[in-house]
């Protein structure tokens, strides 16, 4: 019966094996990473935007190619998250009709504004930075598929926030207007980012029941902090100024204290009400159209093949 079905499948996780597609999974379990994955497919995908629109305004050819890569490599994650969610039954027409309808969420992080090539860096070290603490515990999780994508997606999001760091060190160590300009992006980023971890442990609504079935392996505080103190020291050390007042060092912890994040902005961003929302959207829509013809051709294709030569 169910019950005993659901006890086994828990032995299961807690014994830490794998689950794989074609593995009984409790109805619920199978909703949960078609949300968290959807969602993080659409957060790369999406993610490719705000960056995007600087590859045409990169200040050397080489920083042009490097950006060109990383945006390139978001793509391909998007594909394997994608290619992923399709193994628990979400197609990707599905799963891209939930997003163009505002019904699946992306990281709040994408709805600002990359305003300066300052931002590009502060986007590669701080948010690819971001993603490799909450990614690499994913590695480790429960579904096959998703974890196995992780591998070769933080190997890759590790170049991401090297390159990242490298941009803004050169802004920090140059003129007085290009450390103003690393400063003034860093004060933008800074707070949207200590955000990507989502509401605090006591307002996650998902955490408890995705850590018992190890979908997720630690809380949304955990991993915040955890980017926190691997971060503000990189700040120091570049010579920059962490947008918090209240940030303070704890000796008797070993942690960084910061102050209150601003919870009711995060709400109104993964909402919908942020700077950027509309546009994003409008964006994902349009290639969605304008890649129509595409999808039709290589279905044709696709048939005309499996006919065989005569077909
Ligand atoms: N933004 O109960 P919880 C990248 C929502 S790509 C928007 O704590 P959960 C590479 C949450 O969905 C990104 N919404 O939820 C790159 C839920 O709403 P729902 C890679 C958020 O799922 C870099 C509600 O709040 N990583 O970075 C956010 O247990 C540079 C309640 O929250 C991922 O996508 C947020 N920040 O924990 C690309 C992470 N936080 O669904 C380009 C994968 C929470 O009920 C440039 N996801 N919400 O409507 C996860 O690890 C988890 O889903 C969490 C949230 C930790 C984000």
């Amino acid at each position: 019966d169910l019950e005993a079905l659901e006890q086994a499948f828990q032995q299961r996780i807690d014994g830490g094996e794998k689950i794989e597609p074609q593995d009984w999974m409790p109805e619920a379990y199978r909703r949960t990473l078609q949300r968290q994955m959807a969602q993080h497919a659409h957060s790369e995908y999406v993610g490719m935007l705000p960056e995007g629109a600087w590859i045409t305004r990169a200040p050397s050819l080489s920083r042009k190619c490097i950006l060109l890569a990383k945006v390139q490599d978001e793509a391909g994650h998007a594909q394997y998250l994608y290619s992923a969610l399709e193994s628990l039954g979400l197609s990707r027409e599905q799963a891209y009709g939930q997003l163009l309808a505002g019904e699946a969420k992306y990281l709040n992080i994408f709805n600002y504004p990359a305003l300066s090539w300052a931002d590009v860096g502060m986007i590669g070290w701080l948010t690819d930075g971001a993603a490799i603490v909450n990614q690499v515990p994913l590695s480790r999780c429960s579904y096959g598929p998703y974890a196995r994508a992780m591998v070769r997606i933080c190997q890759e999001e590790s170049f991401h926030h090297r390159q990242g760091f490298d941009l803004v060190r050169r802004l920090a160590e140059g003129t007085p207007a290009q450390r103003r300009m690393a400063q003034d992006a860093l004060n933008r980023w800074w707070w949207p980012t200590v955000m990507v971890f989502g509401p605090p442990d006591e307002d996650s609504v998902h955490s408890q029941r995705s850590m018992r079935w190890g979908v997720k392996l630690y809380s949304n505080d955990t991993l915040r902090q955890k980017f926190v103190d691997q971060t503000v020291p990189q700040v120091l050390h570049l010579g920059l100024t962490v947008p918090d007042p209240d940030l303070r060092f704890n000796p008797d912890t070993g942690h960084y204290e910061i102050g209150r994040i601003d919870w009711d902005e995060f709400n109104r961003v993964i909402r919908g009400q942020g700077l950027c929302n509309r546009e994003r959207i409008a964006s994902r829509r349009r290639s969605w159209d304008e890649g129509a013809w595409v999808r039709e051709a290589a279905a044709c294709h696709a048939v005309k093949l499996a006919a065989g030569p005569q077909g």
